[in-house]
């Protein structure tokens, strides 16, 4: 699993005051934290504490001063995008994201082929959220063909099928399931899919249990990427699980600390 550390968002109280006045330190330590819990990238949000792209560039600098883990530069605005690449260091990242409507894709698209970066796909346009699993799909194959023939490989293409709160939208779910078993046949090697993990148990009182176990089961059908709390050690030892059930780890009586020590070493 590649595994997207959730925490500098300013959907969080901390990190949006640390943001409003450029204070370091609440930073550095949850990019500490993350890269320590094995995270193979750290997403970085503005959110709606700022829509100045220099914040997102300053954010992006605290953050590569801390740790040398790669980066996912995480905003809906194509500016805010441009500034937070352009303050990388050189190590990978990830552009997180696009949707599938043309005028984001013309303008986003070269971005990720421009900076080197990956490139994560959410399958919403201009109509919202998708609430099936055919605009799922259907957004998904037009964003997937688009960077395709923009030159970037599967391997540098994520899809996200748009997960949502079991709260509020409880039919929702399974039509992600769905939609993750199709995007694993766009091609041969398919294109990495990825959910924002958290947005299922968003205010709910079993945030952890309903995470951990709806992340096997889109594990089992194909989900390989997922921004998460990488914190959560439950959940950590349920992926870490999963991979060995999957075959894609080898089992020994050690399996979870081996993992771990793979992890805290950068392994994959
Ligand atoms: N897809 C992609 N990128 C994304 C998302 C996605 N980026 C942002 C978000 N969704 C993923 N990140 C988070 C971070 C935190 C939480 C959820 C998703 C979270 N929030 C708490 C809640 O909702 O209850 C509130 C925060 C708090 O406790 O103060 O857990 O889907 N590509």
């Amino acid at each position: 699993m590649i595994l997207i550390g959730e925490r500098i968002n300013a959907g969080f109280k901390d990190i949006a005051r640390a943001i409003r006045e450029h204070d370091p330190e609440p930073i550095r330590e949850w990019a500490r934290k993350q890269a320590a819990a094995g995270a193979d990238y750290i997403d970085v949000n503005i959110g709606a504490a700022s829509k100045d792209p220099a914040d997102m560039a300053w954010l992006i600098r605290v953050v590569q001063e801390a740790v040398p883990t790669p980066i996912s530069v995480d905003s809906n605005r194509p500016e805010v995008l441009r500034a937070g690449l352009e303050a990388l260091d050189g190590r990978p990242a990830l552009v997180n994201s696009t949707t599938a409507d043309d005028d984001k894709l013309a303008e986003i698209i070269p971005l990720a082929v421009e900076y080197g970066a990956g490139l994560i796909g959410v399958a919403m346009d201009q109509r919202g959220s998708p609430q099936d699993v055919e605009r799922r799909v259907e957004n998904g194959a037009k964003i997937f063909l688009a960077a395709t023939e923009a030159g970037l490989p599967p391997e540098r293409i994520f899809l996200d099928p748009v997960l949502m709160p079991i709260r509020f939208m409880q039919d929702q779910a399974v039509k992600v399931l769905e939609a993750i078993r199709e995007y694993t046949l766009l091609s041969d090697p398919p294109p990495h899919i990825s959910v924002g993990l958290s947005n299922i148990c968003s205010k709910t009182k079993e945030r952890s249990l309903i995470t951990r176990t709806f992340v096997v089961m889109a594990m089992a059908a194909g989900l390989d990427a997922a921004i998460c709390n990488v914190l959560d050690e439950e959940l950590m030892a349920a992926v870490a699980t999963a991979e060995v059930i999957l075959n894609k780890e080898i089992y020994s009586d050690d399996f979870l600390r081996v993992w771990a020590l793979k992890r805290s070493k950068g392994g994959e």
